[in-house]
């Protein structure tokens, strides 16, 4: 019997695959089994989500992020910079992995990852032993969509230029722990970094809005595009669909699901990429960031 699954269905069903981490499974699970049809022809599918779903509750919690043979996935954001920056610090507040963080400098003796999510951008964070200590891996500074350079102080900065020349990856400069600097010095940390003219944030794990400006500047520069879904006659979908830039529809359709996507013949597009609201177009019409999509078979 078929199921006949929602493309909400399918949607949920690619965000519990992207999940990467154990509470992220299993909220997206959940939110599966919330969208999944109910009837008789769909019983054994939720007979085997929920028990998935017992499973994952039951399983023994990991302490901390992956170690070794961490894999590239989406866009990558690298933690850089001298012992006791911050870093993991940052890590910490900024995803779920939660690492050691010490006074002591090189307590990060491997890199460690963790998932970062804001505004519908899902990025990949990873904290990497202290540049200048045996542990570091450069492999990281090729592999990084975005290095966050992470400074006590400017005056860092040159020991750390000759370390990150082999990175062609954007670099955004973090002056870190700045609720230990005084008004005078957290101007003064601004203007030098805009006399260099260097994209810059000033943050601090005990300063929330500090926090919330670098996410927003990793979101706003992570290259994806968030597409929102919506039934007809329906509100669009609160978790939209990542995609990279100039996706087009046939491509949103098949990240739902090929098998979903090869119904699909046409949508109805409302936001930025549409030129009037619910504007009919083909599969080739390019996607842009916050576009609300409407698919029709
Ligand atoms: N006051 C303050 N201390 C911080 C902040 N971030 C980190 N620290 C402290 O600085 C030390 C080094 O931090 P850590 O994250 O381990 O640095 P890492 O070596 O770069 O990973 C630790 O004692 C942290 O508690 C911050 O934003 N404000
Ligand atoms: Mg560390």
């Amino acid at each position: 019997m078929p199921i006949n699954a929602s493309h909400e269905y399918f949607t949920a069903e690619k965000a519990h695959l992207a999940a990467t981490t154990t509470e992220e499974k299993i909220s997206t699970l959940e939110e599966l089994i919330r969208k999944a049809p109910k009837h008789k022809g769909s019983e054994n599918l939720l007979k085997q989500l929920r028990l998935r779903l017992k499973k994952l509750k039951t399983a023994p919690k990991k302490k901390g992020g992956s170690k070794k043979g961490i894999r590239k996935e989406g866009f990558q954001v690298v933690l850089i910079g001298l012992p006791n920056s911050g870093k993991s610090s940052l890590l910490s507040v900024l995803t779920n992995t939660k690492p050691k963080t010490s006074p002591h400098p090189f307590t990060t003796q491997e890199p460690l990852v963790g998932s970062f999510q804001h505004d519908g951008i899902h990025a990949q964070l990873i904290d990497l032993p202290a540049i200048n200590s045996q542990h570091f891996e450069s492999g990281f500074l090729h592999s990084a969509d975005l290095l966050l350079v992470c400074l006590k102080s400017l005056d860092d900065l040159k020991t750390l230029e000759p370390h990150l020349e082999p990175s062609d990856a954007k670099k955004l400069y973090l002056i870190t722990q700045i609720d230990t600097l005084s008004d005078t010095e957290k101007r003064k940390a601004q203007a030098r970094l805009n006399t260099k003219k260097l994209p810059g944030l000033l943050v601090s794990c005990y300063l929330p809005g500090t926090l919330e400006a670098l996410k927003g500047f990793i979101a706003e520069n992570s290259n994806a595009i968030r597409v929102y879904t919506k039934e007809p006659h329906q509100p669009k979908t609160d978790r939209p669909l990542t995609l990279k830039e100039n996706t087009t529809v046939a491509d949103a359709a098949k990240k739902i699901s090929k098998a979903f996507a090869a119904q699909i013949k046409s949508a109805k597009i409302t936001g930025p990429s549409a030129k009037f609201p619910n504007q009919s177009v083909g599969l080739k019409h390019k996607l842009k960031d916050r576009d609300v999509v409407e698919f029709h078979s």
